[in-house]
C-alpha cells in the first residue's frame, strides 16, 4: 500500500492551524487525540492534565458536562486552555454543528459556551450544504483571535450511518476544497474520500474515531479499529479513542500505548 508524506513536510505548506498541529506532533511524538466524555468537569480537567503530555489534542462534548453555573463553565474553558499550553495540544470541541449558516453563527460563537474563544478545532456536518461552511467560516476568520480549523464530517464510525449513500461523500468533499481557508479536514475512516479523485491529500487532516485494542463495539452501534488499521492501512492522521484510555484502570499507560501503537504505524507508512 502506498506511502504518504511526513508529517513535519506537510507542515511547510500548511495554514496556520495545520502548521500549528502538524509541528506539535512531529515534536510530541504523536498521532493521539483523546475524547473526554465524563461529565464531572473536575475529573475531566484531572485526566487531561495527566495524559496531556501523550496526546496531539484533546476532543470535547461541552453540552455533556455538569456545570453547575455560567461561570463554572468559564473557569472549565480556561483552565483546559491553561491545560492545552501546558503540554502543548489542541482543543476539539466535537460540536456537530448541523443546521443553516446563520444559526450555526450564533450556536458557534454565542450561548453559554462561546465556543470560538477556546476550541482551536470544531466540526460540521455537510448535510446543510456549503452554508454551513462559510457561516462558521466568517466567525472563524473575522471573530477569533488565533487560527482556527473545521472538520467536516464525511464518514462516521456507527453501523448503518448514511455517510455511504450516493453522491453524499463526494459533495461533503467539494465543500472541503471549495473552502480551504476553513476546512482543515475530515472526521472519516481514512484519507480515501480525497486521495480516490485527487492528489490534494496533503492539505487536509484526516481524524478517526472508534479506535479501541479491546473492544470491537457497544451496545449501540459503534464500530471499531485498531491504530495500526487505521493510520497505517486506511491513512487517516488521527486516531481518537474516548472509552479505550477514560474508562481504563491506568489511563495514563494505557495513553501510552495507543501512542506507541498509532505512531508506530505512522512511520512505517511515511516515506523517509
Ligand atoms: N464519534 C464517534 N464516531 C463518529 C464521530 C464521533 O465515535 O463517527 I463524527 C465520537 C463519539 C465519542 C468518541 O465522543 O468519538 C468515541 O468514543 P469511544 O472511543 O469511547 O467509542
Amino acid at each position: 500500500s502506498a506511502q504518504t508524506r511526513s508529517y513535519a513536510s506537510r507542515a511547510e505548506k500548511a495554514n496556520p492551524i495545520l502548521k500549528k498541529l502538524f509541528g506539535l506532533m512531529e515534536e510530541k511524538k504523536t498521532n493521539l487525540c483523546v475524547s473526554v466524555d465524563y461529565t464531572d468537569p473536575s475529573k475531566i480537567l484531572d485526566i487531561i492534565d495527566k495524559v496531556g503530555p501523550k496526546v496531539c489534542m484533546v476532543k470535547t462534548h461541552i453540552d455533556i458536562i455538569s456545570f453547575s453555573s455560567v461561570d463554572a463553565i468559564r473557569s472549565f474553558t480556561a483552565s483546559l486552555t491553561a491545560l492545552s499550553q501546558k503540554h502543548n495540544f489542541l482543543i476539539f470541541e466535537d460540536r456537530k454543528f448541523a443546521d443553516i449558516g446563520s444559526t450555526v453563527q450564533h450556536q458557534y460563537r454565542g450561548g453559554v459556551y462561546n465556543i470560538v474563544e477556546w476550541a482551536h478545532i470544531t466540526n460540521a456536518h455537510s448535510f446543510p450544504g456549503p452554508g454551513i461552511v462559510t457561516g462558521l467560516g466568517e466567525v472563524m476568520l473575522k471573530e477569533a483571535k488565533e487560527p482556527r480549523g473545521l472538520l467536516l464530517l464525511a464518514e462516521m464510525s456507527s453501523a448503518g450511518n448514511l455517510s455511504t449513500e450516493g453522491a453524499y461523500r463526494a459533495k461533503t468533499l467539494q465543500m472541503a476544497r471549495d473552502h480551504k481557508d476553513i476546512v482543515c479536514g475530515f472526521i472519516a475512516m481514512g484519507n480515501q474520500i480525497v486521495t480516490e479523485s485527487g492528489d490534494d491529500s496533503d492539505d487536509f487532516i484526516f481524524m478517526t474515531p472508534g479506535v479501541n485494542l479491546a473492544d470491537k463495539g457497544d451496545a449501540h452501534g459503534q464500530q471499531y479499529q485498531s491504530p495500526e488499521f487505521v493510520i497505517g492501512e486506511k491513512k487517516s492522521d488521527i486516531i481518537i479513542v474516548g472509552r479505550g484510555i477514560i474508562k481504563a484502570e491506568d489511563p495514563v499507560a494505557v495513553a501510552e500505548k495507543y501512542r506507541a501503537a498509532g505512531w508506530e504505524a505512522y512511520e512505517k507508512r511515511t516515506v523517509a
